[in-house]
């Protein structure tokens, strides 16, 4: 009895937290319950379908593709302006629907304006969504500017689940990882820094920038990444340098100063692109949130990252 008690009092909680935390998505998108992704109309520049397809893709996701009216209403919401590419193509010949993957459909969904699709000059295969005619759709010449919507996927709740964070022994704002005793300290988008820069930061906590030494510390952080920057974009700096001695081979170490040249473990996910162009002066590393590799990049100039601080506990 009291078993399932406790049992039932968990799972309380436990839905009360999910239920409390934020959307999934960053700040300025918006969470679309029936796609379950994220949506953001872009006002602040007009491209070609391709130009914004692009766009979307460098946030982590691509042109929104509508499924239904449902959405069809939501996205229509969240427009200030006149017309805005989406993601789907018409071919008015075959009467087909071109989706991002390629794949041809008759289509499931549509909401053509009235006297649309006419493929006019027999130009017209992308698909707008225009505003003042209540969100209805034309066909365009994929070439013309428009203002666009991206989609993205939403951060899943169940990669929030494996972790349990919590302040243990440090101190507040620091976040405690049990298996090697550290204290983290997530410094976000906001704070976002040249790994020089992050490292001197780091240093006035008297602790260093996050040093990753094995996959299971790797999850623990990028998922508190996600968590606390509430967006699938968090890439962030780590304590690993590339150095070279003379004319001799590169070599890796923990650390940005030099001297110590701690080596570097076995676990190094390296990009493989990355590993051929050493010679770049790319000196400093960190995690790439789009995929699971350890990337290079430049230690100082503009190139600016989100980090984390990392103290013995
Ligand atoms: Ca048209």
């Amino acid at each position: 009895m009291l078993v399932s008690y406790i049992f039932v009092l968990t799972l309380f909680v436990t839905v009360s937290v999910a239920d409390d935390s934020n959307t999934p998505c960053p700040a300025t998108w918006s969470f679309n319950e029936e796609s379950k992704t994220c949506i953001k109309a872009f006002n602040d520049k007009k491209v070609s379908w391709k130009k914004a397809r692009e766009f979307c893709q460098s946030n982590g996701g691509d042109l929104v593709v509508i499924q239904n009216f449902h959405m069809n209403e939501f996205v229509q919401g969240l427009l200030s302006l006149k017309r805005y590419w989406i993601g789907s193509r018409y071919n008015s010949n075959t009467k087909m629907m071109r989706y991002l993957d390629g794949g041809e459909v008759t289509p499931s969904y549509e909401a053509w304006a009235p006297r649309q699709p006419n493929n006019y000059r027999r130009k017209q295969e992308c698909i707008e969504i225009i505003r003042k005619r209540g969100g209805l759709w034309n066909d365009r010449p994929c070439s013309r500017r428009n203002h666009f919507v991206c989609e993205k996927p939403s951060v899943k709740k169940e990669q929030k689940a494996p972790f349990n964070f919590n302040q243990g022994p440090c101190d507040q704002d620091w976040v405690f990882y049990k298996e090697d005793g550290m204290c983290l300290l997530y410094k976000d988008a906001a704070n976002r820094a040249s790994s020089s820069d992050a490292e001197t930061d780091c240093l006035n906590y008297g602790a260093v920038l996050v040093v990753i030494n094995d996959k299971k510390k790797e999850d623990f952080v990028r998922h508190l990444a996600i968590q606390e920057s509430q967006t699938s974009q968090y890439s962030f700096w780590i304590n690993v340098m590339k150095g070279k001695r003379n004319d001799g081979p590169y070599f890796f170490y923990w650390g940005h100063d030099l001297s110590s040249k701690h080596p570097l473990g076995s676990y190094r996910p390296w990009s493989n692109e990355d590993l051929q162009n050493t010679q770049r002066h790319q000196d400093c590393v960190y995690i790439n949130s789009d995929s699971d590799k350890w990337k290079f990049d430049f230690c100082v100039a503009n190139r600016s990252y989100s980090y984390f601080c990392e103290v013995n506990a």
